[in-house]
């Protein structure tokens, strides 16, 4: 098997060994110098889209380049996963990895050995959708219990949706799965279908739901009785969570944890137990986001990014009383998905927050202090992947899944 080893030193010089028949071959593919003091963590960023529009605080876009200063290795362990969307370890340390097709797989943990799991309801695969996101129940080592999003097809068109379903004691079935929560309306289309999932301390799920992009479904981000563009906190049985912010608001659908959102495919909780949510913008205007309970996060109203024709986003405004701002925001996009917070064994890396980016082709680090961004750095960027998913693996490695099928694992020197 072709395998990849990418160095990474503590003169930030980064070397490709890639071993192939019995041949090695070591090619330098990036050696750009740290960032000097005040400087954007990449050139690339003084390409603005929307060069009017003020940020609403010192530090909330643009902020100075962050570099990492001890070494790590960078290594492919499998590149053959077909389009896989989310990540996650299993107790005994090795993945559970979706596949957007409509199934799962378990690789072990040095990626090399992998089985499928089926049984799955039908999925809708047309452009975005598919087989998403993945959670384990808190409790998966007394149930077997998995959680996963789906886009699922249904006369009219498809929608956002939640199953669960017992992983068979062979690991090759998923056994009585069910639909516990539907994120209607349904919709013809096959764009932002969100979707992440993350249990609270409590044993409730985080839902995140796409406004599914259309301009005829937009303004149902607003619209807090229909479940797009929401982060919704249900029971493992899909109902609404105990203590939700509108259980008794007649206006509002109790399942909604906070609205306003567009298509947010990254959510992690931090070690202080918030949830943090990452969203793509139009062009310009990705955001991070801290999640309040019962908080309008703006979209489709208010947003740093514009049309992808350029227009002004309804009436271009990026700031409004009764809406929350952005942690952070970029401009030009960087199309993040799946973001996690790392607790693993790159010291400087603890508790920062790490986004994988799609078209953005790389892997940011954010460097966060009181919930406010001070440091961001762009990696793997010499890659040119899509990274679909990242995971804080529980073996202290930071892993990364990309849309042409690769695992990566970086791991401290
Ligand atoms: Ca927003």
């Amino acid at each position: 098997m072709k395998s990849t080893i990418l160095t990474i030193t503590s003169a930030a010089v980064l070397s490709i060994l890639a071993s192939c028949n019995g041949t090695t071959k070591t090619t330098t593919v990036n050696n750009t110098p740290a960032p000097q003091s005040g400087q954007l963590p990449n050139p690339e960023m003084n390409k603005k889209h929307s060069p009017d529009y003020q940020p609403a605080f010192e530090g909330q876009t643009r902020i100075e380049g962050a570099r990492t200063k001890t070494a790590y290795q960078v290594d492919v362990i499998n590149e053959k996963l077909e389009k896989p969307w989310g990540i996650i370890n299993l107790p005994d340390g090795r993945f559970l990895i979706t596949a957007k097709a409509g199934y799962m797989s378990i690789l072990s943990a040095d990626g090399k050995d992998v089985k499928k799991i089926e049984g799955f309801p039908e999925v809708d695969t047309k452009a975005q959708g598919g087989l998403l996101d993945v959670a384990l129940d808190p409790d998966f080592s007394n149930n077997r219990m998995i959680y996963w999003t789906f886009s699922e097809p249904v006369e009219g068109g498809n929608h956002t949706a939640v199953g669960k379903g017992k992983l068979s004691q062979d690991e090759k079935r998923v056994e009585n799965p069910q639909v516990i929560f539907r994120a209607t309306p349904t919709y013809d289309g096959d764009k932002h279908f969100g979707s992440r999932l993350v249990f609270d301390k409590d044993g409730n799920l985080f839902v995140s739901t796409g406004e599914r992009s259309d301009l005829a479904t937009r303004p149902l981000a607003q619209n807090t009785m229909a479940y797009l563009g929401k982060v919704l906190k249900i029971t493992k049985e899909g109902k609404a969570a105990a203590g939700n912010p509108f259980l008794d608001n007649v206006k509002y659908k109790p399942e909604i944890y906070s609205y306003g959102h567009r298509n947010p495919q990254g959510l992690a909780m931090d070690e202080k137990g918030q949830l943090w949510e990452a969203e793509m913008g139009p062009m310009g205007g990705d955001e991070v986001n801290l999640i309040k309970p019962g908080k309008n996060y703006g979209w489709g109203d208010v947003t740093y990014g514009l049309e992808y024709s350029g227009k002004k986003v309804g009436a271009g405004i990026q700031q409004k009383a009764g809406t929350e701002q952005p942690v952070y925001y970029w401009d030009p996009s960087i199309s993040m998905s799946g973001i996690t917070f790392y607790t693993g064994n790159m010291e400087e890396w603890k508790n920062n927050l790490f986004l994988g980016c799609l078209s953005g082709e790389k892997i940011i680090r954010l460097v966060i202090k009181d919930n406010k961004v001070v440091g961001e750095e762009w990696l793997l960027t010499d890659q040119k992947e899509r990274f679909r998913d990242v995971l804080d693996g529980s073996d202290g490695n930071l892993y990364g899944i990309t849309d042409s099928g690769k695992l990566y694992r970086i791991s401290k020197k």
